[in-house]
């Protein structure tokens, strides 16, 4: 990784340096926990603190720009798999072609701790995706999802469509023992219990010594769910591999369709007005996952004519001014069908802001395209001193998913002002409605 802290851009503070060192090592998690482990990358850090005029158009560093000041360090063609740049005013893109030779190049401005590592996951995804396509494998999923979405499985955008295509790529290990592979190496650790986390090894950020589980089995605290399982239970978080109930709600983390939110996944039928009090809906549980001490409620009903949902925010000072709900209607991924609702609530002026539809039903190399949704949801935005609740009643429509019948199974997504999530950023909480 490059780091230059001053260009024509703009300056990075010295400060921010172990944060950028920080939001490398959320992205290297990523990669091994999404990848089942064998995905591991190895950084070493260069920054320059010359002045350098770099910055281009539109933020474009390119890459015969750096090579350079590579070079004029002694750092030699095919030493590295993958430059990663970060500069101040730099855009955030991967650029098709090599660096020293053989190595992928990618570059990002300096977002700050809270957005870095997901320019990070994304620009080095392509990378990886350039390694893949170079060894012969076209069809590692582009992580935008227009093209090839039939490769694209059940899920969000942004961190959801990476984890997912990590998840379902079965070829992680042909960088490393392919032999025209110039990317990679085959690495070997000790896994006494081959449970897929090495016993003790600085080389990854997970292990079974800093997890404190156990080398001699494969399920340190029997709950059901490995190890290995256990650091997959989320896209960013592990559950507990020495607690058998993570959220604490009473559910044992391997029958646990969330080990890590402690909430019920069943929306049971109940006929409710848009005036109904909460006493009168079903509370399927609390949970932030931006700070976990100020949990957002979520209460779900439905009848024959409305998904009844409710979201009921602590008091945060500000309060969210705007409050965005996503639902994916036939719980197949924002990828797909023409089943995707985007709802953006403003507190303030208490109305339903804007109502699209993001529809996956349209030729690559688009992901889905906005329309106007014309559905008559009701709301009600009721603000007190401590908490502001969003009541809302979308109804039926089966052209869009929303057929309202028992069994059907609906993901929801939400998001305070753009960017704080409920649930793990960008994946969907997926409910069943039952009788
Ligand atoms: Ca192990
Ligand atoms: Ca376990
Ligand atoms: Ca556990
Ligand atoms: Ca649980
Ligand atoms: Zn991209």
């Amino acid at each position: 990784m490059v780091i230059y802290t001053r260009t024509n851009g703009g300056t990075i503070a010295e400060s921010d340096l172990p944060l950028i060192q920080a939001s490398m090592d959320e992205a290297k998690a990523f990669y091994q926990r999404n990848t089942f482990s064998r995905h591991n990358t190895n950084y070493s850090y260069l920054v320059i603190r010359d002045y350098r005029n770099i910055v281009g158009e539109h933020g474009t560093i390119p890459p015969w720009v750096v090579e350079p000041d590579l070079r004029a360090r002694g750092y030699r063609d095919d030493q590295f798999d993958g430059v990663i740049v970060v500069a101040p005013g730099s855009g955030a893109y991967m650029w098709g072609g090599w660096i020293l030779r053989t190595a992928g190049y990618c570059q990002s401005g300096w977002f700050g701790r809270a957005h870095m590592p997901w320019f990070v996951v994304h620009e080095y995804g392509h990378v990886i995706d350039w390694h893949f396509e170079a060894l012969g494998y076209p069809n590692y999923p582009h992580n935008h999802p227009g093209v090839n979405r039939e490769l694209i499985g059940v899920c969000g955008p942004d961190w959801d469509v990476n984890a997912d295509i990590c998840r379902r790529w079965s070829h992680w290990l042909e960088l490393g023992r392919n032999a025209r592979s110039r990317w990679g190496r085959l690495a070997f650790t000790r896994d006494a219990d081959q449970d897929g986390l090495p016993d003790n090894d600085p080389r990854f950020v997970m292990d079974e010594a800093r997890l404190g589980s156990r080398t001699d089995s494969r399920d340190s605290d029997g709950d059901g769910l490995s190890d290995l399982g256990e650091v997959m239970a989320g896209i960013l978080n592990a559950s507990n591999p020495r607690n058998a109930d993570t959220d604490r709600d009473g559910v044992r983390d391997g029958s646990d369709r969330y080990p890590l939110y402690p909430l019920a996944t069943n929306a049971p039928f109940r006929r409710l007005t848009i005036e109904a009090p909460l006493s009168s809906r079903t509370l399927l549980g609390s949970y932030y996952y931006m700070d976990t001490r100020t949990p957002v409620s979520l209460y779900i009903n439905w009848d024959s004519n409305y998904l009844h949902i409710v979201i009921r925010t602590p008091f945060t000072s500000p309060p969210p001014t705007r409050i965005h709900v996503h639902t994916d209607n036939n719980n197949d991924g924002l990828f797909h069908g023409s089943d995707n609702y985007h709802l953006i609530f403003n507190t303030q002026t208490r109305t339903l802001e804007r109502q699209v539809l993001c529809d996956a039903n349209v030729p690559a190399p688009d992901d889905f395209i906005e329309r106007p949704l014309n559905e008559p949801i009701r709301t009600r935005i009721i603000l007190d001193r401590s908490q502001t609740t969003v009541r809302i009643a979308i109804p039926r429509n089966s052209a869009y998913g929303l057929d309202l019948q028992s069994g059907e199974q609906i993901g929801i997504r939400i998001v305070f002002d753009g960017w704080a999530h409920m649930f793990e950023p960008t994946t969907y909480f997926r409910f069943t409605l039952t009788q």
